[in-house]
Order: structure tokens, then C-alpha cells, then sequence
């Protein structure tokens, strides 16, 4: 998958500033594993966020830990800041240089390195593409079950430090809960081993935490050991049709009460996201005969192969129906046809992109708050922007809404752009005001780094910015993301 705008970029006067390290890096690595010829670098530039790339020195590709450890100390003994990159399909900017950095990309480091049945585990580098990942782990015979639209391009290294979602949290959590073991570099070259693969282990502070969710900001992970589970050969997949954000809500409590934890997903599409994947997907269909207002689509699974999963769906289904919390639902008769659902879900980010400029909320709230919050916000935005279009869907099986806003048909982007920043900030503090949070599975990266001031407590920022100083002393792991330096800070 190729980021939407990729476009050259080269800077010479700061290469020519840092000349000493270029000729380091280039005897460290090679030609192969340092890019900077403006050219070759341009692949490098742009991630899914829609910010613009700034210029950066140039980019590293390096090929194992110990060449990432040795990279990143001589960028610290030159004070040259360092941006790990991953996949480059990050919502928030994160990848993306700032200017000046030294992009670190981790393609090259895509080994997996072992797989262990009896410890039900796998060990890989940060640059294996996550798609990679779970197709090792199936023809083991293992389910790695993290999932998401980007799988066939983001790295593994990206969806730990974006503490990645997807569409699997509900049953199986969230990248944080698939990790057991991490290694790290960190921002003074040296290596953090951390590679046990144990489910218990209480020896003191769990410091691989610190590095899931931290976009990049403490250190460069460059290997995981992975939890696997057991293969789900039964499963069935049903398109739902409701009433309401609340139906699902309930809906999803009532399917609870019956079917538990093979509940894998559970994923809420509204018919203005429907119809506009349908406008852009041509071989895409509606899978109901009839337009409903909300949809749900869900996934259940379970390891028993003899498991009648279908026959149990089309029970449980049919209570609700009989209760009147499902409008209308069909099951898929076919793999085939639980690819077109899933087909309908993956495409909502292209289909966006297509219809011009997007502000995105990416928000989790208290199921219970979700309904309220979709009242809410939808009367303040048809009240303050006419025209514009709320786009609704997500994950709601574990509260995570995607709360996108399209500008109205004809207006011109960047006034639509500018107006939004208002809503936004009131979006945010509706979301907050009900207990939520603002950055669910995207992360801060640059696009909402500077929220970080607004929504944490002093403490929290005081923990925060302590543990930064102590890890990163110079300030050089992915400058200006997630927590901007105080300095930086916008009135
Ligand atoms: P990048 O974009 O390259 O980097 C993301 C951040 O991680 C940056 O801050 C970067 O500096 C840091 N980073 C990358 N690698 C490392 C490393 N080895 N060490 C330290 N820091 C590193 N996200 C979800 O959570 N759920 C979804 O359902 C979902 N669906 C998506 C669907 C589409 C079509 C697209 C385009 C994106 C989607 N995303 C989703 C967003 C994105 O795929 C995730 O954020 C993903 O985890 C990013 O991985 P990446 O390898 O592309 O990381
Ligand atoms: C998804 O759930 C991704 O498909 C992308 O998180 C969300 O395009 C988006 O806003
Ligand atoms: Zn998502």
C-alpha cells in the first residue's frame, strides 16, 4: 500500500552540516542501507496522516540491532535527532520527519526469527510486516491474532509502538497484551534486552511497557516475542442491520450473554461510510436488500473445528430480531462472502480520502456513553458547519469510534480545514466530559502531540515528561512527537 502523497525531498545544506556522520554512516552501512539521493528517498516521506513531510538528513535502513544500536550512537554523539520508522501507515505523523532528523527505517529488519509451539510464542525482528507475522504463526499452526486494515504493509515494529488496534481488541486486547518479551535501543546506542518469554514474571518494574505506545519517543524496538493462540478453525461472519449506536450497543450485550468471548469482532458502519465505499469500490455490494441507518459486522470464532458456529449465529440472531434490537442480518454461506463483508469494512479509508478533505477523531468512550456522545456531537456539528459530512465507524465492540468529519461537497479544503480546528477541540471535550480519550489506536504522533498538555494532568505530564528526560536526556528519539519538549508548547 502506497502512502497517498509521496513526494522528493532532500535538504544538502543540512548534509553538508553533518558531513562527518554521513561519511560514519555510509562506512556503517553501505550504499544499500543508507538512502540519500533525493530520488530514492521520496518513498520515505509520507505516512497515511496527511501532514506534509518535512526535510529530513537522510534515511537509515539498517539490518540488524547491532547496526541500529551503532546508528543511533552516533547520532546521539552528533546530536543528530533520530525518527524510527516502521510500515509508514501511522494516522498521526509519526514516521514523518519534522526536518533535520535522520529517518531509521526498520524494513530491512523482517526475520522471524523462531517460532515455539510449546511456549506458544514467536520471536521476530521489528520490521517484519505484520501480515508476514500472522502468516508465519498460521503455517506453524498458530493464530496471531492483532488485525487490521494496513496488515499487508505496517511492521509489527510500528503496531507496538502505536500500541495498534484493530479489529481482534475486543476478544484479544489491544498490540500491548501480544507482547512478552521486547528488545530496545535506546536513544544512547545501547541495547535493552528484554526478550524473556514469560507470562509471569514479577521482578520489579515491567519496563517493556514503557516502550508500547511510545511511538518511538524512548527508544528504537528492533525485536518482540509474541503471544500466539490457538487456531480458530470455526468461525462465522454476519452483516447485521440496526436501529441505532445504541441497538449495537445492546445488541453486543445480549450476543455477550450467550456467546462469550467468541466474540472476535464487532464493528459498527454507518450507511453514509456504507454508501461511500460502495460509490468507490465497484465490485462492492450493499449485503442487505434494503438501506438500514447503522450497521454491525461481526466475527465470532472458536479452536473446537466441530463447533456449529453458523447454526448457533442464526439462533442467537433470531432472538434478537424476535426482541427487536437487529432491524435485518445475513450470514455469510461462504469464505468467499466473508470476504465481501470484510471487504466493505477495509476499504473505509480509501473511500474517504477519495471524497476530499477529512478531520478525524480517533476516540474511545464508556460503551455506555457512546450513544450520547454520537447525539451530542452530531447536533453541535450540524449546528456549527453546514454541510459537512459525519462519517461514523469503528470498533465499538471495545468503545473506539472513528468520528471523521468530510468537508461539504464544493467547499474549498482548506477553509473547511481551518473551521474544523474549533469543532475539534469541542469534539475533544465532549469526549472527555464523558470519560473518554481522544487518540484510541492512532497514537499523538505530530497531529495531536500538542493535546498532550490539555488532556493530562500535571502529574501526568510531570511522570511523563521525567521518564523522557531519564531516557532521552538529549531529546533525539522522535523530537516534537507525542510529548512535545515544554518549550514547544502552543498557546
Ligand atoms: P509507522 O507509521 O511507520 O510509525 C508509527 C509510529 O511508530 C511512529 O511514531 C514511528 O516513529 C514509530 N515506530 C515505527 N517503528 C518503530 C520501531 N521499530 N521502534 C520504535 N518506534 C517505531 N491502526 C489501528 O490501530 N487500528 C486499525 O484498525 C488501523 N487500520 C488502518 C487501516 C488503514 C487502511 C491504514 C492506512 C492505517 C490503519 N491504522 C490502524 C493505522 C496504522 O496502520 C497503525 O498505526 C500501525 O500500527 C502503524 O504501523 P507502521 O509500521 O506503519 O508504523
Ligand atoms: C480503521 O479502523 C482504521 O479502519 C482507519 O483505524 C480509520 O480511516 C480511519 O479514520
Ligand atoms: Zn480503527
Amino acid at each position: 500500500m502506497l502512502p497517498p502523497h509521496t513526494m522528493p525531498f532532500h535538504n544538502p545544506a543540512l548534509f553538508a552540516r553533518n558531513e562527518t556522520m554521513m561519511r560514519s554512516l555510509r562506512d556503517l552501512l553501505g550504499s544499500y542501507g543508507l538512502i540519500d539521493q533525493p530520488d530514492q528517498m521520496s518513498g520515505y516521506a509520507a505516512d497515511w496522516s496527511g501532514v506534509s513531510p518535512g526535510l529530513p538528513l537522510a534515511v537509515a535502513r539498517p539490518a540488524s540491532t547491532a547496526e541500529v544500536s551503532a546508528v543511533v550512537r552516533l547520532c546521539a554523539e552528533h546530536g543528530v535527532p533520530v525518527v524510527p520508522q516502521g510500515g509508514m501507515t501511522g494516522m498521526a505523523g509519526g514516521a514523518m520527519s519534522l526536518g533535520g532528523e535522520l529517518l531509521l527505517n526498520l524494513s530491512r529488519m523482517n526475520r522471524v526469527v523462531d517460532v515455539d509451539l510449546l511456549n506458544q510464542t514467536m520471536t521476530v525482528e521489528a520490521g517484519c510486516v505484520l501480515q508476514q507475522v500472522k502468516d508465519a504463526a498460521a503455517a506453524a499452526g498458530a493464530y496471531f491474532p492483532l488485525a487490521l486494515g494496513a496488515q499487508g504493509s505496517c511492521q509489527i515494529g510500528g503496531n507496538l509502538s502505536t500500541n495498534a488496534g484493530g479489529v481482534n481488541v475486543l476478544r484479544y486486547g489491544n498490540a500491548r497484551s501480544a507482547v512478552l518479551g521486547l528488545e530496545v535501543v535506546l536513544a544512547d546506542g545501547e541495547v535493552l534486552n528484554l526478550m524473556r518469554g514469560l507470562r509471569k514474571d514479577n521482578t520489579g518494574y515491567d519496563l517493556k511497557q514503557m516502550f508500547i505506545g511510545a511511538e518511538g519517543t524512548l527508544g528504537v524496538i528492533t525485536r518482540a516475542v509474541l503471544q500466539l493462540y490457538p487456531m480458530t478453525p470455526a468461525s462465522s461472519t454476519a452483516w447485521i442491520a440496526v436501529d441505532s449506536p445504541s441497538a449495537a450497543v445492546e445488541l453486543l450485550r445480549h450476543l455477550r450473554a450467550r456467546v462469550g468471548e467468541r466474540i472476535s469482532s464487532f464493528e459498527l458502519i454507518s450507511r453514509p461510510m456504507l454508501e461511500l465505499v460502495l460509490a468507490h469500490h465497484q465490485q462492492g455490494r450493499d449485503p442487505l436488500t434494503e438501506p438500514h441507518p447503522w450497521y454491525v459486522l461481526t466475527e465470532w470464532s472458536d479452536s473446537m473445528a466441530s463447533l456449529d458456529l453458523r447454526a448457533q449465529m442464526e439462533h442467537v440472531l433470531g432472538e434478537a430480531l424476535e426482541a427487536g434490537l437487529v432491524r435485518d442480518a445475513t450470514i455469510a454461506e461462504s469464505l468467499a462472502q466473508v470476504g465481501q463483508f470484510w471487504s466493505l469494512r477495509e476499504r473505509v479509508t480509501e473511500a474517504q480520502r477519495a471524497e476530499g478533505a477529512i478531520v478525524k477523531h480517533d476516540i474511545a468512550l464508556p460503551l455506555s456513553k457512546v450513544a450520547r456522545f454520537l447525539d451530542d456531537a452530531g447536533a453541535f456539528i450540524a449546528a456549527t458547519l453546514a454541510g459537512a459530512r459525519v462519517i461514523v465507524f469503528g470498533h465499538v465492540g471495545d468503545g473506539n469510534l472513528h468520528y471523521n468529519v468530510l468537508q461539504p461537497r464544493g467547499a474549498a479544503a482548506k477553509d473547511f480545514e481551518l473551521a474544523m480546528k474549533a469543532v475539534s477541540r469541542r469534539v475533544y471535550e465532549m469526549v472527555s466530559e464523558l470519560g473518554g480519550s481522544i487518540s484510541a489506536e492512532h497514537g499523538l504522533g505530530q497531529l495531536k502531540a500538542q493535546q498532550v498538555f490539555a488532556l493530562k494532568s500535571r502529574t501526568e505530564l510531570r511522570v511523563m515528561q521525567a521518564l523522557k528526560r531519564a531516557l532521552d536526556p538529549q531529546d533525539l528519539m522522535n523530537r516534537g512527537k507525542l510529548l512535545p519538549h515544554p518549550t514547544e508548547r502552543n498557546p
